[in-house]
């Protein structure tokens, strides 16, 4: 029984002296509408193409006294794109080293974030206008305990409301209001968009941003399908105001996935202005965008501290004031914790902590990308290295190696079925 073992390291490693948030508790009873941003990468937002702000809405949302703004947040995907960033959030777990969790594992037990919040008096639902089956989405919601789930045959899809993907973001957010306004409150929503997806083609009369001039064609046509994702965010936050929804309302917008992969770096290079795209720069770029917009909080900021979507629930659960079973099982932080892990460990085994960056076994220094020499083991400090080849990224690796074997064995193991929860069934 390795249950024992993975709650010790979690106890020592990831809750550490983790404590309560100043924040816990500021949004209780609030609504959370989650946009699950289709591609939106962390590049993008601040920046500009032609002379001209790429997000012009997001921007001004950070500025926003109620929003928190985490410029250093990254994704933790692996093969299951967006259902894997679906997972990391609601679970507080890693998504699996091959195949998408989704598919392989979408019957087993969680103690996952609309469950929990059920017994808070919460009704949760995702809304996303394609295909149900698609990445075995019904199956998986159902063990995650979503109480709806609003999927293609819930939209009227038409010739003009539809490209590419299929029904536009904006008709998208527009129809999902009837189903929001009708929802019992609080509410948990999950809004996923597709219109900034691979291949980014947009239809000309929705274009307000011009293509960028590169030797690749999805680099350059994702400005402006990240242009209209902005303006049909922008437009659900006025529909939000006119039903009143949006007072009552904690708003969480976060990049799911990387859009634009390695295989574009020429071109990534000439629009970031750098020779080449480097490691370290490989790694920076898995940064997302993450908004927690709570109206008439007043005191939001922008957020350096290194962070990923693994800290989601943990994150949204105290902002609901809601305690967690102390038998919780998670690899996140609350993001307004003063103590906490201090690393994001990606799929792949790469780690971002607040001073270094490991990739592919070499260590950078976070801020500057400079590599750092590792102890190849000289004689003379052998009485205090005795590995030898340690370096500032050693302990902090071996950390991340168990964290993500752990999460691994909980899934394939199915171990979730083994913890009594005190929470569940009226023990409390
Ligand atoms: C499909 C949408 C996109 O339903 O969620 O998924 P992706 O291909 O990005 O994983």
């Amino acid at each position: 029984n390795e249950l024992p073992e993975i709650q010790e390291f979690i106890d020592e490693n990831v809750k550490v002296e983790e404590g309560k948030s100043e924040l816990f508790g500021v949004a209780e009873g609030k609504n959370v509408i989650f946009i699950n941003a289709e591609s939106l990468q962390e590049f993008v937002i601040g920046n500009t193409l032609h002379g001209e702000e790429i997000t012009p809405f997001l921007n001004s949302l950070i500025k926003d006294d109620d929003t928190y703004y985490f410029e250093n947040f990254y994704e933790q995907t692996g093969q299951g794109n967006t259902s894997d960033s679906e997972f990391l959030v609601e679970n507080s777990l890693h998504p699996l080293s091959r195949g998408a969790v989704f598919f392989t594992h979408g019957g087993n037990d969680y103690h996952a974030l609309p469950g929990i919040l059920e017994e808070k008096g919460y009704t949760s639902s995702v809304l996303h206008a394609n295909n149900k089956s698609f990445w075995n989405r019904e199956q998986m919601y159902n063990s995650m305990e979503f109480d709806h789930f609003y999927g293609e045959e819930s939209y009227e899809v038409t010739e003009e409301n539809s490209f590419g993907w299929g029904l536009l973001d904006k008709p998208f957010f527009e129809q999902s209001m009837k189903y929001l306004e009708s929802m019992e409150q609080p509410f948990y929503s999950k809004f996923i968009t597709l219109t900034n997806h691979f291949p980014f083609d947009m239809p000309d009369d929705e274009t307000t941003l011009e293509p960028y001039d590169s030797n690749s064609n999805t680099l350059n046509k994702f400005f402006p399908a990240v242009r209209y994702m902005d303006e049909a965010i922008e437009e659900f936050f006025g529909h939000l105001k006119e039903t009143g929804l949006y007072e009552d309302s904690v708003i969480v917008i976060m990049g799911d996935h990387i859009g634009i992969s390695a295989n574009h770096n020429k071109a990534m290079a000439q629009y970031l202005d750098k020779e080449t795209i480097t490691p370290y720069d490989q790694v920076q770029l898995q940064r997302v965008p993450l908004f927690i917009h709570i109206p008439g909080h007043g005191e939001g900021e922008v957020v350096s501290k290194v962070s990923g979507q693994i800290d989601m629930k943990p994150t949204l659960m105290s902002l609901l004031g809601i305690e967690e079973d102390p038998n919780e099982i998670r690899f996140g932080n609350d993001l307004f914790a003063e103590e906490r892990k201090g690393y994001v460990a990606l799929r792949n085994g790469d780690f971002v902590s607040e001073d270094y960056i490991s990739t592919a076994g070499v260590c950078y220094d976070r801020e500057t990308g400079e590599e750092i020499e590792t102890d190849k083991g000289d004689a003379d400090e052998s009485a205090e290295s005795s590995s030898g080849n340690e370096g500032p990224c050693t302990s902090i690796q071996e950390k991340v190696e168990k964290e993500l074997a752990y999460s691994d064995n909980l899934v394939y193991g199915d171990l979730f079925r083994f913890i009594d929860f005190k929470t569940e069934d009226g023990d409390e």
